[in-house]
């Protein structure tokens, strides 16, 4: 372990960039005093099952499991179970893999059992022996609900996976957000936290997920440590998936002096990649210019030092 730093540091993640640097952090914070919180907006019902994608990526990348190809899933999976549902005439459009179902089902069948997903995270994430704390933001159901022009709405997995981020968006939203609680656990990770880092994961349906959960923005308004947004954008780009496609559609800028509108009255700091450095001198909060681009694991573990060294002197 790099180990540079003594303080409480809390991630907010979502996603595979928001697993990427929860990993470089975990190699740098004892595990103790790492906590994740995960976004579970993404999480859908599959075949009778509860699919917590998000938390699945965070979990696998975490202990070293997770498809270096996509990011999410195991490595070394096969999908024998997913051909025999071909053969059964479905046209599975969500690639489930056949050591991944175990996840769900036993997700599933504890959660039956009147377990919360709290627990039923610490149970999958202690046996993978994952470093570090993986707490779901809420125990209750939050569901991102993305209204399209060419397909009206659609459920986050149906708009991401089965139409692959292509139709227009004109809206999201968080179904259930509004009536669901944040976990004591989580709030008071928060509380305790040295340090908050929101990973380079999508701020629309990633970050503001886990922010939309009452309780959430009020600990983080509060909070006593430095919190830190790390940009996914790198030159005007989303690294991975549809971050610039999507905030475009929804009139939403994606510079690192926007991003620090998005997320005003939380962030203390943000780090953008070099691309990115033209633009450092607009921003109204400090600013980290570091290459943010995570291609090995060595690069992960690179900007988690670099985010953490930089924010021990935000300090003071
Ligand atoms: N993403 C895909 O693009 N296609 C898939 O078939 C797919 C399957 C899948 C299975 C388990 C899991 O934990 C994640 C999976 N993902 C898949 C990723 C996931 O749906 C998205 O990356 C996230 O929800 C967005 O953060």
């Amino acid at each position: 372990m790099v180990h540079v730093t003594e303080s409480r540091v809390v991630a907010l993640a979502g996603g595979v960039g928001g697993a990427k640097l929860a990993y470089g952090l975990a190699q740098c914070v004892p595990s103790e005093r790492l906590t994740v919180i995960g976004n579970v907006a993404d999480d859908f019902t599959l075949y009778g099952l509860h699919i917590s994608p998000d938390l699945d990526t965070v979990m696998y990348t975490l202990a070293g499991l997770a498809n270096p190809k996509t990011g999410w899933g195991l490595a070394g999976d096969s999908w024998q179970m997913l051909d025999m549902l071909t053969r059964y005439g479905e046209q599975p459009w969500f690639r489930l893999g056949d050591r991944d179902l175990a996840t769900h089902l036993l997700r599933t069948q504890w959660l039956a059992a009147g377990l919360s997903l709290t627990e039923v995270t610490a149970r999958l994430a202690e046996a993978l022996g994952m470093p570090g704390r993986l707490l779901p933001v809420t125990d209750e159901p939050v569901r991102t609900m993305v209204e399209t022009v060419e397909h009206g709405t659609l459920g986050f997995q149906e708009y991401f996976v089965r139409h692959r981020w292509q139709p227009t968006v004109r809206q999201v939203w968080y179904q259930g957000a509004g009536d669901a609680r944040a976990t004591d656990a989580a709030l008071s990770a928060l509380r305790a936290a040295d340090v908050i880092v929101f990973c380079p994961s999508n701020p629309v349906l990633s970050i503001e997920p886990i922010l939309a959960v009452p309780g959430v923005r009020q600990a983080l308004q509060a909070r006593r440590g430095v919190c830190v947004a790390v940009s996914p954008f790198v030159g005007g780009k989303a690294v991975k998936g549809p971050a610039d496609k999507l905030m475009g559609e929804l009139g939403l800028g994606i510079t690192p002096p926007d991003l620090i509108r998005y997320y005003v009255g939380l962030i203390d700091g943000l780090v953008i990649d070099e691309a990115d450095r033209a633009l450092a001198g607009e921003c109204a909060v400090p600013v980290l210019v570091t290459p943010t681009l995570m291609r090995s694991d060595a690069d992960k573990v690179h900007l988690a030092e670099k985010v953490l060294h930089w924010v021990e002197g935000l300090h003071g």
